[in-house]
């Protein structure tokens, strides 16, 4: 069969927890996860192209200028609960436009089958992984039989939307397919902080064993990839598509310390050279990783700081001190590896004293970056029970449903307005980024003119914001 996946054109959301110009400019990444499900595709022998419409800049109608060159069977979508209305929006279009099936998967539709299939702009949706229920999906869709015994199919019959049973057992991660990045643009990707070209992500375990209340990530199953596996695809990267840059999207990279420098020692081995970043908690370094982590490579760590004040960690469940942060920065600092560290306002018993605190704090551990979210009750956290609880509705349902608008979530947990949240945010970073020593200190260490002009081009944007999206 000949099948298209489309990777929408995105944009800021209201609710989301970044500011509008964060959003916008933190990174332009490629889309690893579709990228994954074409290479499945792929393995099973269909014909495939990803269109990458964000990186691409197209709009709807030239997306499909280019669908109709290809005339696919099929086309599929990848849609995660914040842009799901994008993405129904896109494949009605396309359903209007063209005789195509389409088929939704991602973790929207794991987490909310029923109300996603809702749309009838779906014809089928993939609940859990593609693995096995897509390659099925399609043959019985190609020999005209039934889908209701393939495990994780989602569909209408007559007007009511029916879930298959899930997969029984989840894909070892070594077994998936590396990502098909043959079919990406890969020239075009940069993260804000990026500095080589070509720059792209990877990931090498998904989940997280820890249960921070805010996190959506410590309820997905923690699986990880086999070092040889992740540096065979490290390598491809490098000799196929000259990557030099690779940022590990894995929500913690150096959970098991066996792992993390076995990657190392195998990259320095192998004689590839690339840098990278990766996040991580700070409780889980230690010098040994850090020092094979700088000796294969590794420019940036992105830690999950988020306060100062050990009373909103523990509300938050986070189960870190102000030590062990501090510990983790200064020998990162000494491995010559730089940091950015991730902070939250508006968490559980956050007061003006404890953002104020974390400002200077942010500011006295050197860091190199940070990024600044205020804290809302995403999809499938214990946060987002917490405001069912106490508002006796789940928001994100309503939304898939097209019954709730896009709006700021309450924050119950939190004694400040959602005007003092934003003013607070604001000026973590502001307080932050507009020091005259740090300025030098950036312009110094930038690589290149793009990566210079990309720090000036985010700053004249945030002075010029016109905080269009507070009013909201
Ligand atoms: C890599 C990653 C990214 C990458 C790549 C995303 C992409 N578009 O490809 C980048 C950096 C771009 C990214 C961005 C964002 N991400 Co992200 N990301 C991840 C991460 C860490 C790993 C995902 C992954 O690679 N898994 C490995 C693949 C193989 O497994 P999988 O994702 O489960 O995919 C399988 C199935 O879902 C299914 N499937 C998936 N898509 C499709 C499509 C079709 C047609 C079919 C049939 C099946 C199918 O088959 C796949 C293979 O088996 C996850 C967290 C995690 N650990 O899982 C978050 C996660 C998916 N991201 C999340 C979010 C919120 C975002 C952002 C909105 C963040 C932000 N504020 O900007 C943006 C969204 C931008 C966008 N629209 O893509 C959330 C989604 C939550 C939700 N309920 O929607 C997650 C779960 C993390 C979290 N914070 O909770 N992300
Ligand atoms: S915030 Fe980090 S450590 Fe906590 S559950 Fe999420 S990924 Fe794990």
């Amino acid at each position: 069969m000949k099948i298209a996946l489309i990777h929408c054109l995105f944009s800021h959301r209201i609710f989301s927890e970044n500011l509008k110009v964060v959003d916008e400019e933190f990174c332009l990444a490629p889309p690893i996860i579709l990228a994954y499900v074409a290479a499945i595709l792929e393995k099973a022998g269909h014909k495939v192209i990803l269109i990458d419409a964000n990186a691409l800049k197209l709009n709807k109608g030239k997306t499909l200028k280019q669908l109709k060159k290809f005339g696919p069977d099929v086309i599929g979508f990848r849609a995660d609960t914040y842009w799901f209305h994008r993405v129904v929006d896109w494949a009605y279009y396309f359903k209007d436009n063209m005789d195509v099936v389409v088929i939704v998967g991602g973790i929207n539709i794991t987490l909310y089958p029923k109300e996603s299939l809702w749309h009838k702009c779906f014809d089928y949706g993939i609940a859990g992984e593609a693995n096995c229920s897509l390659p099925a999906l399609l043959s019985a869709l190609g020999s005209k039989t039934d889908v209701k015994d393939i495990r994780g199919v989602v569909y209408r019959e007559n007007d009511t939307v029916i879930c298959n049973p899930p997969l029984e057992n989840i894909v070892a991660f070594d077994d998936y397919p590396f990502p098909a990045r043959h079919l990406l643009p890969n020239e075009l990707y940069y993260s804000f902080t990026s500095q080589l070209k070509n720059f792209t992500v990877m990931v090498t375990s998904t989940g997280c064993p820890f249960k921070c209340s805010f996190c959506a990530i410590s309820r997905l199953v923690y699986r990880e990839r086999s070092p040889i596996n992740v540096v065979d695809e490290v390598e491809e990267c490098y000799r196929k598509f000259n990557v030099r840059e690779i940022d590990f999207f894995d929500a913690t990279f150096f959970i098991n310390k066996e792992r993390s420098i076995a990657i190392c020692e195998e990259i320095l081995k192998r004689g590839i050279k690339i840098e990278w970043s990766c996040r991580s908690r700070t409780d889980v370094v230690d010098d040994d990783i850090l020092r094979a982590a700088s000796r294969a490579g590794c420019r940036k760590i992105y830690y999950g700081i988020e306060s100062v004040s050990e009373h909103v960690l523990e509300n938050i469940n986070k189960k870190i001190n102000t030590e062990q942060i501090i510990h983790a920065i200064n020998l990162t600092h000494k491995h010559g590896i730089s940091t950015l560290g991730f902070f939250m306002v508006g968490n559980p018993s956050d007061s003006r004293g404890t953002i104020l605190s974390s400002i200077k704090f942010a500011k006295k551990l050197q860091l190199d970056f940070i990024q600044v979210c205020r804290t809302i009750a995403k999809p499938n956290t214990e946060l987002n029970d917490y405001l069912i609880k106490t508002q006796g509705v789940d928001y994100w349902r309503e939304y898939i449903l097209g019954k709730k608008p896009e709006k700021r979530l309450p924050t119950p947990w939190s004694e400040l307005s959602e005007h003092q949240i934003e003013q607070y945010l604001r000026k973590f970073y502001s307080d932050f980024y507009f020091r005259f020593s740090y300025i030098i200190k950036r312009v110094l260490k930038a690589r290149s003119l793009s990566e210079l002009f990309r720090y000036v081009r985010t700053a004249m944007r945030w002075f010029f914001s016109n905080y269009s999206d507070v009013k909201k």
